[in-house]
């Protein structure tokens, strides 16, 4: 296993190899035995777009190929920022099948974000688009001026062309114990953290989730969710689709107008979103005039959905839904098709392996009785033993016995069924999206008018949850729009930057002298509910 990754211990491994869990398989297998066996199925299509198994597989090997000319070899990493696109898909593969595990970066991440990933991964090449959404990805790896190889792909100007990746592959030693992918963590301390899965824990990740799913080769499954993101990627998602042999539509924006258009014309069978989406396409699925009546599953997870939203998006939708809570480090805790409608509307579902431990702990590390809240502890087949190259890190995140502390408080029920409360993570979830809070504070506390800075969440009708910024002033007190174009000019993702800034003179402590972040969040709620009953 590559240095700096934490393999399971043998006792583990040997059970989940015993149970049929991890097969002695790589992920970028089965790709070629459906092109094999049925060359002429179409793996995946883009709205302009769509490509059969056969010409994927043959694809992925010469991009396998070009990546090796270019100087990518096994167990170098590379980072990936993609948007939904065939490209993501096949050079995604081609660096399963090369050993060179990519890190999916979001396409919303920018300068601040993309220099991080670069240097906790040590990678040695990045992949981006020429531009998406309006935004020039090409200007940013100028920027950033990286130390390695740029592919670029459109129209790649200086740097290295995709459609020039070509070349016969080469044969690696990769096997399914070693690491094929990193995912990025939400983050709470320091800078988002990289989780490695290795081929058999994904490909196990994979089975069982699109298995939980019905999924089949009749299926048509549409990635409106980043691609490079644990939920679209892998739960059951493009890269479980693909395992079965169905078909992956891809979306080129989250647009409801771009998934509605493409559920009609490609008879879209499952998808998956995060709340914020799910509550759109429940306004505007009998407004709009398209025929939704393919879709029989589409997942919501991210950020809790709640359950009258549920229960209004089950009755516009008119298929069934399936509550989805899960973790880029594992864990995936899912409604099962036989789930009494009220226990799909109030819960977020099972674990969904039988070897998934779940622990549920007070904050002395007890267990607490089952139906109370406490902390959800988690160890299994799919959970990832720790952070890459994060030591220190992972001997606070893991107990000595190799459970992973989730930070979210949970209640687990009699029927196994989880249902997520709060979490004690220091985290904003914007919608799905998270916004770790000391990264924030650390950019925040960079503007010359702050002396300090402390983000927490506040409540929010459609995301859930939106950022507020808590500042303490160095002299004239800074405005919102300072402090967001301050962020920006450090290029940092959308997503992170706040929507509402409060001045205070002093910061409320607890009795050690701590930022008191429960008072702060208070004081946000206070403020927000007085104006919105203005
Ligand atoms: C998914 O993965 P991440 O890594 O972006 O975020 C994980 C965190 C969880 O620890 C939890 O705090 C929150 O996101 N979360 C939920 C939730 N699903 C995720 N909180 C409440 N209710 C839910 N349903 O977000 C992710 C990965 C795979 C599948 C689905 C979501």
């Amino acid at each position: 296993m590559l240095e700096g990754c934490v393999p399971w211990p043998e006792e583990f491994a040997r059970r989940y190899r015993d149970r049929g869990y991890w097969r002695p398989v790589r992920l970028d297998e089965p790709l070629r035995e459906w092109a094999a066996r049925d060359p002429d199925r179409v793996a995946m299509v883009e709205p302009d777009r769509r490509m059969t198994y056969g010409e994927l597989d043959r694809w992925v090997d010469r991009l396998a190929g070009g990546l090796r000319t270019l100087g990518v070899t096994e167990g170098d990493r590379v980072v990936v920022q993609l948007p939904n696109t065939l490209e993501f898909v096949a050079v995604t593969f081609a660096l399963l099948r090369l050993g060179a595990p990519p890190v999916f970066a979001l396409p919303s991440h920018r300068d601040s974000e993309l220099r991080h990933l670069w240097e906790a991964s040590g990678a040695v090449a990045l992949v981006i688009p020429d531009r998406y959404l309006g935004y020039d990805h090409r200007e940013l790896a100028r920027r950033l001026d990286l130390p390695g190889r740029i592919v670029v792909t459109g129209d790649a100007e200086e740097f290295h062309p995709f459609d020039g990746l070509d070349a016969d592959p080469v044969p690696t030693g990769v096997g399914p114990a070693d690491v094929a992918l990193f995912l990025l963590s939400g983050g709470t301390t320091g800078r988002p953290k990289l989780i490695p899965r290795t081929h058999e824990d994904y490909d196990y990740n994979l089975r069982v989730s699109a298995d939980n799913a019905g999924l089949s080769e009749r299926d048509v499954y549409l990635a409106v969710l980043p691609a490079g993101h644990n939920y679209a990627l892998g739960c059951p998602g493009i890269l479980g689709t693909l395992l079965v042999g169905g078909r992956v539509v891809l979306a080129p924006t989250p647009s409801v107008d771009d998934a509605f258009s493409l559920v009609e014309r490609e008879r879209v069978t499952v998808t998956g979103l995060v709340p914020p989406l799910a509550l759109l396409w429940t306004d505007l699925a009998d407004l709009a005039d398209t025929d939704l009546s393919s879709l029989r599953l589409v997942q919501v997870g991210g950020a809790k959905f709640g359950a009258e939203a549920a229960r209004r998006f089950t009755q516009a939708l008119r298929c069934a839904l399936q509550q989805s809570f899960g973790m880029a480090e594992g864990l995936l805790s899912q409604s099962a098709p036989d789930d009494p409608p009220e226990l799909v509307a109030t819960t977020q579902g099972r674990p969904i392996s039988p070897d998934d431990e779940v622990r549920v702990v007070d904050e002395a590390g007890h267990d607490v009785p089952t139906g109370q809240e406490g902390e959800l502890l988690v160890r299994g087949p799919y959970t990832f033993r720790g952070y890459y190259r994060a030591e220190e890190h992972n001997a606070r995140v893991f107990t000595p016995d190799g459970f992973f502390r989730t930070g979210d408080v949970v209640r687990l029920l009699d029927s196994g069924h989880l249902v997520v409360e709060g979490r004690i993570k220091d985290q904003i979830n914007r919608g799905g999206d998270k916004v770790p809070a000391e990264e924030l504070e650390d950019l925040v506390a960079a503007h010359p008018a702050v002396h300090d800075c402390a983000v927490v969440g506040m409540p929010d009708p459609v995301l859930g949850e939106r950022t507020c910024a808590f500042v303490v002033a160095h002299g004239d007190p800074p405005q919102l729009a300072d402090i967001v174009g301050h962020l920006r000019e450090r290029g940092v993702a959308a997503f992170k930057l706040p929507d509402r800034l409060e001045v205070l003179p002093s910061f409320p402590r607890t009795p050690v002298g701590k930022i008191d972040k429960v008072r702060l969040r208070e004081l946000a709620r206070e403020r927000t509910t007085a104006e919105a009953a203005r």
